[in-house]
């Protein structure tokens, strides 16, 4: 994790099974989400799927289904990590977008009980997200922070 006060995390994994949902809007971006997001889970020792979804609108429905009967014919997920980029334009899309994600992955781990780690960068510029991709160069890597929390929060259910 990083940020001030942000705890150090570091948890075993092992028998999990996540879903990690990520949008497809800013590929360089998202690229370097999911690659952090993979590295935390390999470190884990979790086992993971996963799926795209157009943008960041629709990861509160394929959270639902995650977390709930499943998606691809497996299991209900123990936790589902769900990244995304939106990037402030001129209209007020962002914000219903950003509040439409936001509110719609917080109902869908309250309603569930499944944690679902928030890894969706909501920017003003393209900049502010790749300096938190994970990519090279980047000063934060919120797709591994995002698996990260998932998992901790599912074992320590
Ligand atoms: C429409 C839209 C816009 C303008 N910007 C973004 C964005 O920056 N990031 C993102 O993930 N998705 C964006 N979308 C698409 C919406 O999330 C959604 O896919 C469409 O409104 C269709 O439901």
């Amino acid at each position: 994790m990083s940020g001030a006060g942000a705890p150090s995390i570091m948890v075993d994994g092992t028998g999990l099974r996540v879903v990690v949902i990520a949008a497809s809007w800013h590929e360089q971006v998202m690229d370097g989400l999911l690659a952090g997001a993979r590295r935390a889970l390999v470190a884990s020792g979790a086992q993971w799927t996963e799926l795209r979804v157009p943008g960041s609108f629709e990861l509160p429905v394929a959270a639902a289904r995650a977390a709930g009967i499943g998606v691809g014919g497996g299991p209900a997920a123990d936790a589902v990590v769900a990244l995304g980029v939106v990037i402030r334009g001129g209209t007020p899309h962002f914000e219903y977008v950003c509040q439409a994600a936001t509110s719609g992955l917080t109902d869908v781990s309250v309603r569930t009980g499944v944690p679902v780690g928030f890894g969706v960068l909501t920017c003003d510029d393209e900049q502010q997200a790749l300096d938190r991709a994970g990519l090279e160069g980047s000063k934060e890597d919120k797709g591994a922070e995002a698996a990260e929390a998932a998992i901790a929060t599912a074992v320590a259910l």
